[in-house]
This record gives C-alpha cells, structure tokens and sequence, in this order.
C-alpha cells in the first residue's frame, strides 16, 4: 500500500483510518501530532572566522568544567558587562527580524553573521556538539530548538536564546516573540513568562539563599494557573558558559546556596499553559512539552551586588529592559 507523506486537505473523523494509510485510527495516529511543530531540514554548520576568540570546546564539541571562583573580580564583572551588552542587542535585532515566511535556519544565518560582525563567538556553536549558534524554541519547543527548515506561521511563539563568547566571557538572555497575529491565551503565557523571569531578579539580593528565586517564579505562575518546568534551570555563567550554580524556578529548600556580591548567574524560567513534563524529540537536543501544549521562556544574566543586584544583558536596547510595572 502507499503511504501518504502528507495530509489530505479533508481530514478523517478521530475513529477513521488514518489518511496516511498505516491501518491504524486516524485519533491513534496522525491527529496526535496535528498542529505540532515537526522538524525540519538542519543546514550544515556555519564557520567562524579565525581572528574570533573561541571558547576551549569550539573545534571538539567537548566540554571540560574547571574550577571557577562563583564571585568574580571587578575585571571579569567588567567583561561581563560588555558581552551582556553584546548579547542583548544581538537579541534585540534577532526579534525584530521575526516574520511569517522565515525559516528559523534562515534566522540563524542572520543571528551568525550579528555575533562576527560584534568580534563575538556564538556560545552554542559546538557546544557539547549543538550544531547551531541560536535556540529557536517554537510553540511547544520548551528550549534548545535547533534552527532548521521550517518557516515561522502567523500565530506561532518563538523563543530566541541568545548567548555571546567575547572578552573570555559569556552572556546569556533570551526572549519569546510573537509571529503575526496570536492568540490572546498565547499572549498571556507569553507576558507572565517575562513578569516570572522578573519577579525572580527582584529576589536577588545578596544574603538571602538562591531558593528566594525560584519561591518568586513559581508564586507568580501558580497565580496564573501556569505551570514551571523543572528539568531545565538557571546556571551560573562567566568564563564558562554553565558553572556549577544552579538556579531552581521553583521552590526548593534544597536551594541553600547564599548569594553573595559578584556572583553571576542566568534566571530562565519556562512556563506552560499545561504540563510541566517534558519529552525529548529523536534529535536529543530538542525539548518539548508532554502534552504539546504552548511554553514560553525569557532570560537574563544577572550580578549580585552589595545592595542588590545589576541585569548585565538588561538595559537600554535590551528587549525586556527591567520590570514591566516600572516601565
Ligand atoms: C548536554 C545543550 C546540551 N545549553 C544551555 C547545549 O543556558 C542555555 N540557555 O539559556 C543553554 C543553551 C544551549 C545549551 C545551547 C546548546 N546547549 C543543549 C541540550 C542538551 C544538552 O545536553
Ligand atoms: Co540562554
Ligand atoms: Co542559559
């Protein structure tokens, strides 16, 4: 029998044979990945220039940890502050690109070309072997969504995580943009996400432990109906790209760790309409919701200093400045 690659524009009924000829219920086959997002075509790696600066796993894809004091020196918090810079303005210019039509390959190009042109290496690239220098998380993709052959819809979410290797530093921030025209229950998922990620850098202060983050996110979710992933957390950041903090977006009193002044870090909560779980497509690298419904993420790098603390990819030009309610 011949089996069809793609649906016919008259669908069956939930209990009819499935159009694409497998002999099983359409509702047992075909429907359970109807309006998903499925992968396409990943284009060859692209290049970066010899005169960049690259991170020690850039040539082998292999990430050796060393040992890296949490506090940094006011010279390397210097650093930082430039390639947050970096990396949100790289993130603004990616978001404004965001149209109908794209393919999220054809956004990677652009985002490549924005870090060689800055003299900055795109962090993903190569590392632990991801072969892109963005995220594109669309829809139900929770996070590392790699770009490939499929063009953004009118009415998709896109996450676009960004994150910049420049001066020996890394900076990280993402953001989730609206393609066209979207839904209201879309939009809200997408506001409360950036109100969670901020009422999270409202909680860093230094002296109180690091679970006052994830305690802020989670209340604030909760109050929506929202849920928050947990597989995937925070991350201390500097000369590498993970250190050894961790950040939960959830309350865990096992979160004891004090902050201290000059210690560095990312907030990136993912919140779900639905489901918190998550599932991993074939590629290994791509994580989606377990019951396909929408997720939407943002991220900042953030400083703890004496009083309080500092967003390093926050700011003028940044496309999550600060607060929404001081704004
Ligand atoms: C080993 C990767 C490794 N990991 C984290 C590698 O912090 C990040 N975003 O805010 C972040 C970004 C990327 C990343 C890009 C590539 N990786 C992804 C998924 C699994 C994995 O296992
Ligand atoms: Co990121
Ligand atoms: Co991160």
């Amino acid at each position: 029998m011949r089996t069809l690659v793609n649906p016919p524009a008259t669908l069956p009924q939930a209990n009819e044979p499935c159009w694409c000829g497998s002999g099983r219920k359409y509702k047992r086959c075909h429907k359970r990945s109807e309006g998903r997002v499925l992968p396409g075509e990943v284009s060859p790696m692209r290049p970066v220039p010899d005169d960049i600066a690259r991170p020690p796993y850039a040539d082998t894809g292999q990430v050796v940890p060393w040992d890296e004091s949490r506090v940094k020196s006011p010279e390397v918090i210097e650093r930082m502050r430039h390639a947050g810079k970096v990396a949100a303005e790289i993130l603004r210019l990616a978001g404004e690109a965001v149209r109908p039509g794209l393919t999220t390959d054809e956004l990677d190009e652009y985002v490549h070309a924005l870090y060689i042109e800055r003299g900055a290496y795109p962090s993903p690239l190569n590392y632990h072997g991801y072969p892109k220098s963005v995220c594109t998380s669309v829809n139900e993709v929770i996070c590392h969504g790699i770009p490939d052959s499929r063009a953004l819809q009118d009415g998709d979410i896109v996450n676009l995580d960004v994150t910049g290797y420049i001066g020996g530093v890394h900076g990280d921030t993402n953001a989730t943009f609206l393609v066209g025209d979207v839904d209201p229950a879309s939009r809200d998922l997408v506001r409360v996400a950036e109100e969670c990620m901020w009422h999270g850098i409202e909680a860093v202060r230094p002296g109180r432990p690091l679970s006052d983050i994830g305690a802020a996110i989670e209340q604030h979710a909760r109050q929506h109906r929202y849920g928050v992933v947990r597989a995937f957390i925070g991350h201390g950041i500097g000369e590498q790209f993970h250190t050894d903090i961790q950040v939960f977006h959830y309350y865990d009193s096992r979160a004891s760790t004090i902050m201290r002044p000059g210690m560095t870090f990312t907030i990136e909560p993912m919140i779900t309409i639905g489901s918190w779980q998550h599932k991993m497509w074939d590629d290994e690298w791509t994580a989606v919701t377990s019951d396909g419904k929408r997720t939407a993420q943002y991220e900042h790098t953030i400083l703890v200093t004496d009083d309080g603390h500092e967003v390093l990819t926050g700011g003028a030009g940044a496309v999550s400045p600060s607060p929404p309610w001081d704004r």
